[in-house]
């Protein structure tokens, strides 16, 4: 039975132990310490080093506690002079190799701790030359290295990426990254994961060589991703000099990405902006936070007092914590009285929240992280988290590696879909053939769940009908196909239970992009896939908190918790004593549409570049020139504000305030003020309630601390009611549902029903093809998307060694078409389309299909939004950036 108690002797003491456990975690829990050089909790044990020889009755041989499972009554003697003796044998023998000189590379080491602990020194045999220090973060001398192999390991089953390898025999046995003469050679993705496991420092960051061991460490959230990592941070001298995965997480489970391991430094960025500016006849100068936060509420005043509320809007930051994207909203509706407040949800998973709340009456992920080790088959639609959402990618790169069946819907073939069982690759822009193709086999073939469908759902009927037209002969011609490969993924999903989806931008990012999350969503509830553990819609959702500050009420015609206007606007008046304004109000892209209409007049832009991540971008910056007043508040000068900006508050970096963020399975954790703000920039909070308090609403925006921001923003949610900033600071991060205090949270929603009832109702979709169609003029259909390296508009990113690992955005383009426009690798393309043109790099792959060229837009210098159209989602507005019909020359 798992997880009975089991009762041992150990050392003379009467131990006790879940089933299952090794022996020596369960020594470790009894607070015994067997050393052990090869063993990790995030790791298999191997028994290589033997160090963790134990002494247990009954057994000739001393077995590993590391691979030892405790037993009922077991009598076991760690500490034994004989097992002492055999580990100082084992040691010298490891320690005669090593180099005597450079002890500092060893500091701090679980190898040189037991070096100590048994008077054990290296003699020095081998000279510190095997130097392989062509990476920018992880320094490698393997003439530490004492062939533990833990990067090994580490490398192939946690990151999945197998770099390190076994070279040598007998005492010469060492690793080495595959042969290559240093891990930029190799795949490598950066995790530096083989760096924080190895127990030498043969592999180690080469910040911590440079600048020693932290003072001390803070325990905080990846300020990259919606994910939601967790992270210690390491402080020296008052500056951040690294940063290590947390074990206990159950995201991030001991890892990270390259991102939250090494992305830091923009925190210190020679050119981030720590005191206030102001624009004085197009020049940016300098202004003390009372002029400047003066400036601001002056300009907002006077195009209110022109235009009325509708003349201004608030785009909030998905970058910013919960506590600050509430008072963002809150600042909006009762600050300025207007309901255009939005947030960049907006260009990313509205349709996420649009498609799964109108089908399942919640707009948010049904299930967690932890389901991709319960599911029995995965399923990633239009998404790529070995890139976008590492950790998550990684774990479900373990399952495949572990035989589970994978389904991958995406145009390129990515890291994933190199893995998959199925790999469909439609034409950007053909999810809704597929998905409804899938669900007339499922139906066809008589695999739907009828038991589920008759409990749980109403209008099968005209649903079954509306897919019947939806052979797979029919979408396979549209999506550029096999039919037989829509039948074969339809058959997987239907009949492996239970089955998980993940999705991303490739479903959402277009005209249909709810109707397609609604399909996938339809998919789930016909084959019961929903309310079970290893089950549900995931969308991976994109900023650190995107899943929060839309939450938070960061949508025109929604308030906190997402819940509509009309039906929210009681419980907000009673706790704010004041009522919300009348909304809908305009979405991000309609409040830049109202400015080139004269309409919208001042703007306040916290935490967001639309200038260059918005589509269209000479249309957008003709909008943004249409408005009198723009208030950029951000760590850097971006595009926004170096084109339009009239006033500039520098924010506080995310590790330099308290609060919580939101990841996307609905996991509440806390974030921890790390620093202080550098310079004189104040954190998004205070400079919305020092701003509030020049307009006359302070009252409403006087809060002590983070926490008492929060505990307001629970009396409007009922959902969020029982988690307190006290209690995740005590028992790490909660999924909402959770009302009470002692309630212990949701990790999968609707297991029971559904929060409008019992059954929930299929809504027949119709197919609208893009009229952004290749043709003559136009013969090539251009995909956008990120890579691992960069961030967005990589405005933090860029500013750290990470542009090293990826210098510059680049354009896939398959090798057939390359050679048609006389392209090779590096050379400069003009992409152009109907609405604009830039030049990137070509990079000839056949990760993308013929016809497909697929580009990053992660770089001002490129700005490939000067390309994509004015198309978007008929239900959120969110843009078609997935499909754009383009020329492509040699440039
Ligand atoms: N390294 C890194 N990580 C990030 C980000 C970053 O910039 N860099 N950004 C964060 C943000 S804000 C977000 S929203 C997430 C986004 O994460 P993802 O959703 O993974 O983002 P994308 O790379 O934009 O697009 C995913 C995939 O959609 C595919 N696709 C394009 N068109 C179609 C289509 O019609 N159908 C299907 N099925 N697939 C299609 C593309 O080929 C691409 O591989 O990542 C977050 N994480
Ligand atoms: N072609 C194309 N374009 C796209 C996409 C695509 O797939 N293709 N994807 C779209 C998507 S999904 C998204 S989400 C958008 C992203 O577009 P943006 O939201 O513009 O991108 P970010 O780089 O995340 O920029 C956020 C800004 O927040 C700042 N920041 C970070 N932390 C804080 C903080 O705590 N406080 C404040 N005040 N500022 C902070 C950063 O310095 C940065 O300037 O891009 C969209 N654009
Ligand atoms: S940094 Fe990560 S991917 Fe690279 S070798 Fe180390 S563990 Fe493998
Ligand atoms: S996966 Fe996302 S949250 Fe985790 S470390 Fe990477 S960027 Fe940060
Ligand atoms: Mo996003």
């Amino acid at each position: 039975m798992p997880g009975a108690l089991i009762r041992l002797r150990v050392n003379g003491r009467d131990v006790a132990a879940a089933s299952g456990t090794m022996l020596l975690e369960a020594c470790r829990q009894n607070g015994i310490e067997i050393p052990t050089l090869c063993s990790d909790p995030r790791l298999k044990p191997a028994s290589s080093c033997r160090l963790c020889e134990v002494e247990v009755a009954g057994r000739a041989r001393p077995p590993c506690a590391c691979a030892t499972p405790v037993e009922d009554g077991m009598v076991v003697a760690t500490h034994t002079p004989a097992l002492e003796a055999f580990r100082r044998t084992m040691l010298e023998r490891l320690a005669a190799d090593l180099p005597a000189e450079d002890p500092a590379r060893m500091a701090g080491k679980p190898f040189q701790k037991l070096l100590e602990a048994y008077g054990v020194a290296p003699l020095g045999r081998r000279r510190a030359d095997r130097k392989q220090a062509d990476h920018p973060y992880l320094d490698v001398d393997l003439s530490w290295c004492v062939a533990c192999g833990r990067c090994v390991r580490i490398c192939a089953e946690v990151q999945g990426q197998d770099i390190w390898t076994f070279m040598g025999r007998g005492a010469d046995l060492g690793v080495s990254p595959g042969g290559a003469a240093g891990l930029m050679e190799t795949a490598c993705v950066s995790c530096g994961a083989c760096a924080d496991t190895c127990p030498t420092g043969a592999i180690e960051d080469g910040a911590r060589l440079a600048q020693g061991l932290p003072d001390r460490w803070i325990r905080t959230i990846c300020p990259y991703c919606g994910t939601g990592c967790e992270v210690d941070m390491g402080v020296k001298g008052g500056r951040i000099t690294e940063a290590r995965p947390v074990l206990s997480s159950p995201v991030s489970q001991g890892h990270l990405c390259v991102k939250g391991r090494y992305g830091f430094g923009f925190n210190d960025a020679p050119d981030r902006i720590t005191e206030p500016m102001i624009r004085r006849n197009g020049v940016w100068e300098a202004a003390t936070w009372e002029e400047a936060l003066a400036a601001a509420a002056a300009a907002l005043r006077q195009a209110l007092s022109v235009g009325g509320p509708d003349a201004v809007g608030v785009l909030a930051s998905s970058r910013a914590t919960n506590e600050e994207n509430y008072l963002a909203q809150k600042f909006a509706r009762l600050a300025l009285g207007t309901p255009h407040v939005d947030c960049c949800a907006r260009v990313c998973h509205a349709p996420s929240a649009a498609g799964l709340g109108q089908t399942f009456g919640t707009g948010a992920a049904t299930n967690g992280y932890a389901d991709i080790e319960r599911a029995a088959l995965l399923m990633v639609v239009g998404a790529n988290p070995t890139e976008n959402h590492p950790i998550v990618g990684a774990r479900i790169r373990q399952r495949v590696r572990a035989g589970v069946p994978l389904i991958v819907v995406d145009p390129r073939r990515t890291e994933l879909a190199e893995l998959a069982t199925v790999h469909l690759a439609p034409r950007p822009g053909t999810n809704l053939p597929l998905l409804q193709a899938m669900a007339q086999v499922i139906l066809g073939e008589g695999l739907a769940d009828g038991a589920f469908l008759a409990a749980r759902t109403e209008g099968i009927e005209a649903f079954a009908a509306s897919v019947q037209a939806w052979t797979p002969e029919r979408a396979a011609d549209l999506c550029g196909i096999e039919a037989e490969d829509i039948r074969r993924a339809a058959r997987l999903y239907a009949t492996l239970r239970p089955a998980m989806a993940f999705h991303g931008l490739g479903l959402t990012e277009h005209r249909q992009g709810t109707d397609g999350v609604t399909a996938l969503a339809h998919l789930a509830l016909l084959t019961g896939n929903v309310g079970l553990p290893g089950s549900g819609v995931n969308p991976l959702r994109g900023q650190n908190n995107v899943q929060g500050s839309a939450q938070m009420g960061c949508e025109p015609s929604r308030l906190t918790g997402y819940q509509k206007l009309a039906e929210a606007r009681e419980i907000h008046a009673q706790v704010w004593g004041a009522e919300p304004p009348q909304g809908p109000g305009l979405n991000a892209l309609e409040m830049i549409d109202a400015a080139g209409e004269g309409r919208m007049k001042a703007l306040l832009v916290i935490g967001y570049d639309p200038l260059l991540s918005h589509p269209n971008a000479l249309e957008t910056a003709e909008n943004l020139n249409g408005l009198e007043a723009l208030i950029v508040v951000d760590l850097f000068l971006t595009e926004t504000a170096r084109a339009f900006g009239t006033v500039f508050l520098p924010a506080a970096s995310p590790f330099e305030k308290e609060g919580t963020y939101m990841n996307g399975e609905r996991r509440v954790q806390r974030v921890r003020q790390v620093v202080p703000p550098r310079g004189g920039s104040r954190t998004d909070g205070t400079i919305l309630s020092q701003l509030a308090e020049r307009l006359g609403a302070g009252s409403h925006f006087r809060f002590p601390d983070a926490a008492a921001v929060w505990d307001e923003a629970r009396r409007t949610w009922p959902a969020i009611a029982g988690i307190s900033h006290a209690r995740l600071d005590r028992e790490g991060g909660v999924q909402w549902p959770c009302p009470t205090e002692g309630h212990p949270g949701t990790p999968v929603l609707h297991a029971e029903g559904f929060p409008r009832g019992e059954r929930v109702r299929f809504r027949p979709l119709a197919w609208q093809p893009s009229p952004e169609a290749p043709d003559a003029e136009y013969p090539f259909l251009l995909n956008t998307g990120r890579n691992l390296f960069h961030f967005n508009a990589a405005t933090m990113t860029r500013r750290t060694r990470l542009r090293e690992l990826a210098a510059e955005d680049l354009l896939e383009i398959h090798p057939a078409d390359a050679e048609g426009l006389a392209l090779t690798e590096g050379d400069p393309v003009r992409v152009e389309s109907r609405h604009g043109a830039f030049i990137l790099r070509a990079h000839p792959t056949d990760r993308v299909r013929p016809g497909e060229p697929f580009a990053t837009f992660h770089s001002a210098a490129a700005f490939v939004n000067r390309a994509t159209g004015p198309g978007r989602d008929a239900v959120t507005g969110t843009p078609e950036y997935k499909v754009t019909a383009v020329r492509l020359q040699k440039g």
